[in-house]
């Protein structure tokens, strides 16, 4: 495959693009029978997304683009995208085959895969979700001063998702040159595209971001080149992004597994007479003086090229099971992070946030904050409050609502020189963006071997009469997810000291802010520097009746009861959830016998259940009785004062519970 030909701004005329072309297609169609038939016999992996019908909208569209510096998202049926800017075809077949030399290290799906370092980023199963990060990993290597366009592309049904028009409408607002290209074939799995939506073509949409949009044929090589040219020229102009619709098609199934009967048989006559490779074939003789033999020598040097390919993909052996553990699951922190030191006399929790944040803005310009009403306005809880004057909207970003599109723009932003520092503006709203959070950033580094050093701060808890969609704590949810680390602070020290070690951290790390103790908690902070000696839990009180667990809130009505009874306890906050260090927690127990965890979530829904498990596999032999749960009962936080405080643990709750466990014998 001839891939030195020039990019933009230069451009191929239609006789010099041809040959280039359609080679590159070819090759396409051709491996992916190959893929097929090695899949048939069990080689490839999983199940296979054919590309073939596709070949002139994946391949012309990124030929373009310039390798290693424009910035791609190509989806599921974009093999030619990745071969155009990249990947080699020895590394695809390994990325198939699940083999020891997979780029993904056999860990990834055989179509998710990309390449940060080539500026490929890694797809996603979840359509629509690949394209914020695009957006933001764009934004970010301009912010960069890099000269970079983003190419970001999604199916008719990947149309439909929210996240598409999340990112489109982020890129207009901020002005991220992406092309994003519908690749229109008639189908999403099974469903016709009548069913999908009801504009009259999906270019249409773009008059609602106010930037152009096109409809073109995505079986002519030659018009897609074009009008991806032509659209750089635009967003060059503009910086604005651009919406294209590619009427392509496919000539397969969804997937190996899908025989698309339901595509009719005239429906399917039709398509057959537009196969792109055909139309690009019939150019070349046509036009651009080649004959059936200098055609049929090309085609034959192209299947030689791929059985060589194949045969040394075919060697590799399979992966080691030994490089796929929970080790490899968090990106490594450095050990060697020493900052300055930073004291504040009595401040509330609230204010340790902002001096965090400050402390981290004022230290490295690469800090962004991104959130809802966190530049004028200072924040819901006005925890970002002075900030926009001192940093100003570049780094103190006002953001539409759109969670999911923020955590997907930050997600890229973090690729390419940006920390993005994400507030939403209740712990509650961080479900809008599950998968980018939970499942995409989660796994980002497990996936594809780069951090993905994103802090998330979550407002979060009840006690404030705010009811069921703004009371929630949600660190059992978040915990559920390998890669995310969490930090639960209770004091000022501890809410400074977590929000600057998630911000040095090079992995995910979500921070529990309780919106009780913004104000209500007071206290000094004297950090020392020292990064390492953050990441432990945290003893409040030293007794040898009771080990008291608590979280946020809750260690405040711990320290009451203990304090105000004259109890004699252990009280300890975890404050790093995930990883939870149960070590000093074991301990403990071993001392006292008993253990109490004490946490606002619903029974079900915190970590109390796996602190209580955790235990009494370690300490079965020291428990002098059954471990006890204070919680909140399963059900969502009411809204009515007293109905709340009836539900919430209360000192009487918590007393009643140490009462009963230091009463019963062993
Ligand atoms: C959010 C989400 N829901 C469901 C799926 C399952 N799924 C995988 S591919 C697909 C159809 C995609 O159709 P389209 O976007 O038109 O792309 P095409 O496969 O036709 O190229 C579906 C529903 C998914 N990947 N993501
Ligand atoms: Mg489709």
């Amino acid at each position: 495959m001839n891939l030195s030909f020039p990019r933009y701004p230069a451009r191929l005329n239609r006789q010099q693009f041809y040959p280039v072309a359609y080679e590159i297609m070819f090759y396409c169609h051709v491996l992916d029978e190959k893929i097929y038939e090695l899949f048939r016999k069990g080689y490839v992996k999983g199940t296979v997304i054919i590309c073939i019908g596709n070949e002139a909208t994946m391949v012309p569209m990124s030929m373009p683009f310039r390798p290693g510096q424009d910035i791609l998202g190509l989806m599921h049926r974009d093999m030619g995208g990745h071969l155009v800017n990249g990947m080699t075809p020895y590394e695809l077949l390994c990325q198939y085959m699940a083999n020891a030399q997979s780029p993904t290290h056999a860990r990834e799906g055989n179509v998710h895969h990309g390449n940060v370092a080539q500026r490929r980023l890694p797809f996603i199963s979840h359509l629509g979700n690949t394209l914020a990060p695009v957006v933001g990993a764009t934004w970010a290597a301009r912010r960069n001063g890099e000269d970079v366009f983003g190419l970001a592309s999604i199916g008719d049904g990947g149309s439909s998702t929210g996240d598409f028009h999340e990112s489109l409408n982020l890129a207009s607002v901020q002005r991220v040159p992406v092309l994003f290209v519908v690749e229109n074939n008639h189908y999403a799995y099974s469903t016709p595209t009548r069913l999908q939506y009801n504009a009259k073509q999906l270019s249409d949409r773009a008059a609602g971001y106010n930037i152009p949009g096109k409809t073109i044929d995505g079986t002519d090589a030659w018009e897609v080149y074009c009008a991806v040219n032509d659209a750089l020229d635009e967003m060059n102009k503009t910086s604005l992004p651009y919406l294209l619709e590619s009427m392509t098609l496919r000539l397969y199934g969804h997937a190996a597994y899908d025989k698309a009967e339901y595509v009719s048989a005239a429906e399917r006559q039709a398509w057959l007479r537009r196969d792109p490779v055909a139309r690009a074939r019939a150019v070349l003789l046509d036009e651009c003086e080649f004959t059936e033999e200098k055609l049929g020598a090309l085609e034959s040097a192209v299947r030689a090229r791929i059985d060589t390919v194949i045969a040394r993909s075919l060697s590799v052996g399979r992966p080691a099971c030994a490089t796929c553990s929970p080790g490899a699951v968090f990106a490594p922190a450095r050990p060697d992070i020493k900052l300055p030191p930073f004291t504040a006399p009595q401040i509330k929790n609230l204010q340790a946030v902002t001096a965090a944040l400050d402390y981290i803005m004022g230290r490295d310009d690469k800090a962004v904050l991104l959130g809802m009403d966190i530049g004028v306005y200072g924040s819901a809880f006005k925890t970002c409050k002075g900030l926009y004057e001192r940093y100003g909207a570049k780094r103190v970003m006002d953001m539409p609502v759109c969670e999911s599109g923020i955590v997907g723009f930050a997600l890229g932003a973090s690729q390419f020189g940006a920390r993005p520092i994400i507030e939403y503006q209740f712990a509650d709203f961080s479900t809008e963006a599950a998968t980018q959070m939970a499942l995409n950033a989660a796994s980002w580094y497990f996936r594809s071997c780069n951090p993905a050093p994103l802090v998330f701060r979550l407002p979060c808890g009840g006690g404030i009469t705010l009811g069921a969609f703004h009371s929630g704590e949600f660190e059992g949810i978040w915990s559920r997810f390998p890669g995310l680390k969490l930090l639960y602070p209770f004091t000022p020290q501890e809410t400074f000291e977590a929000i600057v070690a998630a911000y040095y951290d090079p992995n995910p790390c979500l921070v529990f802010e309780h919106k009780l103790l913004y104000a209500s908690k007071g206290g000094s902070i004297d950090f020392n520097g020292d990064m390492a000696s953050i990441w432990r839990p945290r003893q409040y009180a030293e007794g040898a009746d009771c080990t008291i667990v608590a979280f946020g809130a809750m260690n405040e009505l711990a320290l009451a009861v203990v304090s105000e009874q004259g109890y004699s306890a252990d009280v300890w906050n975890p404050f790093i959830l995930n990883p939870l260090d149960i070590d000093p927690l074991a301990a403990s127990v071993e001392k006292t016998g008993r253990l109490l965890v004490i946490q606002e979530s619903g029974e079900t829904a915190g970590l109390g259940d796996r602190i209580v498990s955790l235990i009494v596999k370690r300490c079965f032999a020291k428990l002098r009785c059954a471990p006890a749960i204070v919680a909140s009962p399963d059900m969502p936080v009411p809204f009515a004062p007293e109905l709340e405080t009836a539900t919430r643990p209360d000192k009487n709750k918590i007393r009643a519970a140490i009462e009963q466990i230091i009463g019963e014998k062993s």
